[in-house]
């Protein structure tokens, strides 16, 4: 897990782990990283890793961003750079990013703070930093060629702020590609007088898609097709759910800095919407729904108070959006009896002599790439996917077995509509298991996919299971840390 050697970078701000991460950086671009010039070096004191809050916001998967102080300044330390995330038990992307994840960790701050933030860019390509919102000197504005000089490899910029503005704002480079291969995060200003009502639970979710085609490793940032939809990093089922007490009034921030604009559903409440990227609305201007469209370089804070107790699902309502691996397919949807599986791009695809019936005919199009590697190529009848053996399914407890499929599906125009699956989905829960998912109905994962997630309002002895064995697990700078220590 990419996570672990987030963990461990974000452990430290030291000029040690400085060295550390320039080392990694230069053994993967095979270059050397000179140090920027002319900047101040990162400050060798302890970093602050939970800061307090009335209510530390969580991030899922990603965490928080540690600092030190300086004087009255609270220092931290970013830096850009190339990493490899596992964003869902299949999958394993080369993203950019930063201090080890993308998105990159959260900043949480203070209305009336001053903040530097050391950039430090171990890219091979020059950057910068915009913050998204900020009414601040225009010469930290991060706009490269513009306000300043882009930062070039192994360079380095500090940007200086006094914070007088509260609520979701976010940062990301200004290079159009590179903000959509991972480089964002969110930064939060916490106000200096608290908001009213209290929340007792503050999450933040980025809103994220690649596009990233089977067999490459490498979101296609010029493709406008998304097959990979994401919270904090995470395709569904690997996504993190949400914990949360019943009688808990919570928040969710949501962030899209992609293409796409996500109409975000949260099932069984009606919610509030009480901020935006420009800060807190008033409460005579808040408005309710269960969805709220949250469009490219928009937060939308919402707010619920959990007095239903369940496994609610919050997701992105854009169908697409709620699958993984999307990618388009050809020829009918399924094969039929007689079509062999596995056949070559030029018989499936037509790709050099057109025939028969490609590139998107009925005759092979479906076969494409669809061979098992065991048995029989030809005549098999809709065998493509690893659902209809037995074996597999004794292997996902709680999933609908293949007799939930009609016996005449394979005759029916647009079966099936999973495509590559002929039948339910996977269900992976061992493969994404964790505390929060604890006491989830077996099977669930088989029917969680892409941009979803789950706000689990639990009653409290239930409650207090999962965060027992959320603080059992001890992982190292947990995103829900400064949370479990507030929990008795
Ligand atoms: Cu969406």
């Amino acid at each position: 897990m990419s996570n672990r050697r987030t963990f461990l970078q974000r452990a430290f701000s030291t000029g040690a782990a400085l060295c550390a991460g320039q080392r990694l950086s230069a053994q993967a671009m095979q270059m050397p990283m000179p140090a920027g010039p002319g900047s101040p070096a990162a400050p060798s004191k302890q970093p602050v890793t939970s800061p307090s809050f009335p209510t530390p916001v969580v991030t899922t998967e990603v965490g928080d961003l540690s600092y030190t102080m300086d004087g009255g300044a609270k220092v931290f330390h970013l830096v850009a750079e190339v990493l490899r995330q596992k964003i869902h038990p299949g999958k394993t992307i080369d993203a950019w990013g930063f201090n080890g994840s993308a998105p990159g960790p959260t900043i949480q701050v203070n209305q009336g703070d001053h903040v530097r933030v050391i950039f430090d860019n171990h890219l091979p390509e020059p950057s910068s930093i915009h913050w998204h919102g900020f009414e601040d000197m225009v010469g930290y504005d991060g706009m490269p060629g513009i306000s300043q000089e882009p930062v070039k490899p192994g360079g380095r910029f500090v940007y200086e702020f006094d914070i007088h503005q509260a609520g979701t704002y976010f940062y990301h480079s200004h290079m159009a590609m590179q903000e959509m291969t991972g480089m964002l995060g969110g930064f939060i200003m916490h106000p200096s007088t608290p908001y009213h009502p209290h929340c007792d639970k503050d999450f933040l979710l980025h809103l994220q898609e690649y596009a990233v085609l089977p067999n490459n490793t490498v979101p296609n940032t010029m493709n406008m097709e998304y097959n990979w939809l994401l919270l904090n990093g995470k395709a569904g089922p690997a996504s993190t759910p949400l914990i949360v007490r019943l009688g808990d009034r919570v928040r969710l921030r949501f962030v899209n800095l992609g293409m796409d604009h996500h109409p975000m559903h949260l099932h069984g409440y009606t919610f509030h919407v009480t901020g935006t990227e420009g800060g807190r609305i008033h409460e005579s201007a808040w408005w309710p729904g269960n969805t709220v469209l949250v469009g490219v370089a928009q937060a939308r804070d919402v707010e619920i108070t959990a007095n239903r107790p369940g496994d609610w699902m919050l997701h992105c309502h854009l169908p697409h959006h709620m699958m993984n691996q999307m990618s388009s397919n050809v020829g009918t949807m399924t094969r039929r009896p007689g079509q062999p599986a596995g056949v070559d791009m030029n018989t499936g695809m037509g790709m050099l002599q057109g025939t028969p019936g490609a590139p998107s005919g009925d005759d092979y199009g479906t076969s494409l790439g669809r061979g098992m590697g065991f048995g029989s190529t030809a005549d098999m009848e809709t065998t493509n996917g690893p659902l209809s053996g037995e074996k597999a399914m004794q292997a996902m407890a709680g999933m609908p077995d293949a007799g939930d499929i009609a016996k005449n599906a394979n005759a029916v125009p647009g079966f099936p509509q999973d495509a590559y699956m002929e039948g339910p989905a996977m269900a992976m829960d061992q493969m994404v298991d964790k505390p929060e998912n604890y006491g989830l109905r077996p099977g669930w994962s088989g029917f969680m996919m892409g941009m979803m997630t789950f706000v689990r309002v639990l009653p409290p002895d239930k409650y207090d299971e999962v965060i027992a064995r959320m603080k059992q697990a001890q992982r190292p700078n947990d995103p829900y840390g400064a949370l479990l220590q507030r929990v008795s």
